[in-house]
């Protein structure tokens, strides 16, 4: 059985070699649009026009850019609570704004932040407890690790009706210590289906660190348990995670069945913004300072700079990168990032909230 690191992709063929520099430069469009999301609600709360918990993806955006840039429009996702993003970042190289596109609009997504009636969520919740069959989002759940099973269901029955799609599912690092995390993905391996797990491994699962979550440093090393391979991406590069994540893609594409890959990186923050003023309490104070030193914009900045994609000069533009959402202005990111979220909010904001009747509804079978 081949081990973790021998599944890694070669250094002289990388699935990155494909991509032209339009794709680095909507990559990097991407980054800042993640970041700007986290950055926005965190504003908008701040003025008093946001109720709810937020739960940050701030130095995370690498992983899930560098994860969806490679899907086809027909294959699905499951995102979890840190990656709000991906929602609206699906399938966004078809155009941000492209209403056509196998992925949820700024609009949507804003709506269910906002729990307005035009979104998925009706007001039921404000954050990641939405799917959607059109855009091939699988239903968020809360329970940790429980969209793997239903991932690897869809996937299995694609390919009964003749498809090739397949399936992401994210999942913090604390998730894999789950039952079902174990079940559904030895259920995978077993009839071979095309399922990818991420896992995020940010270090803390709310307050506990991964030395009391897993008896090995690598969280991938889960895999060999499986006869899987098990990937290691730079979870701050998102040229790495591209990489490997396409690897694996093309592996359960061809047949071979599911891997896991584990991309590196740590939570800026506390678990949800209710929790940032004891996460400064648990967390020591270096490894924080030390695990957002590497922030994904200034190193995908840096890997154009070094492949002649951009000018030293032109990296200096947009200087998001090492600021937390205090300290970073709207003037620090694109004007198209800045201008597409504003219309999510703007469209949120306008929009009705749902009837009160309603909250009685969907509770139980209406024609029961
Ligand atoms: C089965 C289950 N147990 C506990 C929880 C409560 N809970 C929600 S998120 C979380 C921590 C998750 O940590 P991790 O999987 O590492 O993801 P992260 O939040 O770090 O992205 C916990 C314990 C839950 N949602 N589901
Ligand atoms: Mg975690």
């Amino acid at each position: 059985m081949a081990t973790t690191t021998e599944r890694q992709p070669s250094e002289k063929s990388r699935p990155r070699d494909l991509l032209s520099p339009q794709d680095y430069q909507e990559m990097l469009a991407q980054l800042y649009l993640a970041r700007y999301f986290d950055v926005r609600l965190i504003k908008e709360k701040k003025r008093g026009r946001l109720r709810g918990t937020l739960y940050s993806s701030h130095n995370q955006e690498a992983v899930i850019v560098g994860s969806l840039f490679g899907l086809r429009s027909d294959d699905w996702i499951s995102p979890i609570h840190r990656d709000m993003p991906a929602f609206f970042l699906k399938d966004a190289r078809a155009g941000w704004r492209n209403k056509e596109r196998i992925g949820m609009s700024i609009d949507e997504v804003c709506g269910q932040v906002w729990g307005r009636a035009t979104s998925p969520g009706r007001a039921r919740d404000n954050w990641s407890h939405i799917g959607s069959t059109r855009a091939k989002i699988i239903h968020s759940t809360s329970m940790l690790a429980g969209t793997i099973p239903a991932a690897a269901g869809v996937v299995y029955a694609d390919r009964l009706n003749g498809g090739n799609s397949v399936v992401l599912t994210f999942n913090g690092e604390g998730s894999t210590a789950q039952g079902v995390f174990h079940e559904a993905i030895n259920f995978a391996a077993v009839h071979k289906l095309p399922v990818i797990t991420i896992i995020e491994n940010n270090h803390w699962a709310y307050g506990t660190p991964t030395e009391l979550e897993y008896s090995l440093p690598d969280f991938a090393r889960r895999a060999d348990g499986y006869g899987i391979p098990g990937l290691i991406a730079d979870g701050q590069d998102v040229l790495d995670v591209y990489d490997k994540v396409m690897t694996a893609v093309e592996h359960a594409r061809a047949g071979h069945g599911p891997s896991i890959v584990e991309c590196k990186t740590f939570r800026a923050y506390g678990h949800g913004d209710h929790d940032d003023d004891r996460a400064a309490k648990y967390r020591p104070a270096k490894e924080v300072d030390e695990g957002r030193r590497r922030d994904p914009i200034a190193i995908m900045k840096a890997n154009m700079v070094k492949a002649g994609l951009m000018t030293k000069a032109d990296a200096k533009k947009y200087a998001a990168e090492n600021k937390g959402a205090s300290e970073v202005h709207d003037t620090d990111f694109p004007e198209d990032v800045v201008a597409y979220l504003t219309e999510g909010v703007t469209s949120a904001l306008k929009a009705p909230v749902p009837s009160a009747e309603e909250g009685a509804m969907w509770v139980f079978r209406e024609d029961a």
